[in-house]
C-alpha cells in the first residue's frame, strides 16, 4: 500500500491507525529521514538541509534509506510506504524493485486536501520545517514533483483518491470503505 498526499495531508496521522490495523510495517519516509537526522547519521547529515528548506532530498539518499529496510523479514506479509515514492523516479524504482519481489502493488491512496486546509495544519503543528515560506515552498515541490504520480498511479488502476478533509475518524472511515472496494491482488 501507498500513501500520497500533499504535506499536511494526514498521511502520517492516518497511517498510524491502518497498520494497527492491518499489522503491517509503516515505512514513512519522513519519519526515518527525521530519526537519521537527529542520530547525525551520514543519511541525516545529507537529508538535513533539504528538508529545512522544503525540498525533496535527494533519490539516491532516500533509496539508500528504504533499501534494505524493505527486503526485511517482517515486510514479507506487506507494509505501508507512507511519503515514498514522492518522484516519478522514485515510483520506477519501486516498480522494478516489485517486479523483481513478485509482490506488486494493492492500491495507491490519495489523500486530497485543499491547500488553505494544509496551511493550517501545518503552521498549527510547529514542526522545524512548518515555517510559512518552509510550507510554501513543501507545497510547491509536491505540485511540481508528486503530483504527476497521481496520472501514473490512475493509468496502472491503482488509484484511490480519498477527501482528507474531516475529523481523523471521518477520513479514516473513508479510507477503510475504499480499501473495502478492492479484491487483494495477491
Ligand atoms: P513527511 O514526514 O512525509 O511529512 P508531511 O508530508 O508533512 O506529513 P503528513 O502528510 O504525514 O502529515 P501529518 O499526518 O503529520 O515529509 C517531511 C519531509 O521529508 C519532506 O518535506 C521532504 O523534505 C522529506 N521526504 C520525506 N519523504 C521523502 C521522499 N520519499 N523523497 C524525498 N524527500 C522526502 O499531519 C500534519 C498535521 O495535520 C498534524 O499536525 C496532524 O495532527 C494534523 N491533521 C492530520 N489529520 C487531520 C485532520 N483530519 N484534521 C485536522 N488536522 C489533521
Amino acid at each position: 500500500m501507498v500513501f500520497i498526499g500533499p504535506p499536511g495531508a494526514g498521511k502520517g496521522t492516518q497511517a498510524a491507525r491502518l497498520v494497527e490495523n492491518y499489522r503491517i510495517p509503516h515505512l514513512s519516509t519522513g519519519d526515518m529521514l527525521r530519526a537519521a537526522v537527529s542520530q547525525g547519521t551520514d543519511v541525516g547529515r545529507r537529508a538535513d538541509e533539504f528538508m529545512r528548506a522544503g525540498k525533496l532530498v535527494p533519490d539516491p539518499v532516500i533509496f539508500e534509506l528504504l533499501g534494505q529496510r524493505l527486503t526485511a523479514a517482517d515486510c514479507a506479509p506487506g507494509y505501508l510506504l507512507d511519503g515514498f515514492p514522492r518522484t516519478l523516479g522514485q515510483a520506477r524504482t519501486l516498480d522494478d524493485f516489485l517486479a523483481r519481489s513478485g509482490a506488486p502493488l494493492d492500491v495507491v491512496l490519495e489523500l486530497r486536501v485543499d491547500d488553505r486546509a494544509l496551511f493550517e495544519r501545518l503552521a498549527g503543528r510547529g514542526r522545524e520545517d512548518d515555517q510559512p515560506d518552509v510550507i510554501r515552498q513543501r507545497l510547491q515541490t509536491y505540485r511540481d514533483q508528486t503530483r504527476p504520480l497521481i496520472d501514473y498511479y490512475a493509468a496502472q488502476g491503482l488509484l484511490e483518491t480519498v477527501d482528507g478533509l474531516g475529523t481523523p475518524d471521518e477520513v479514516y472511515e473513508r479510507i477503510v470503505r475504499a480499501l473495502a472496494k478492492r479484491k487483494p491482488a495477491h
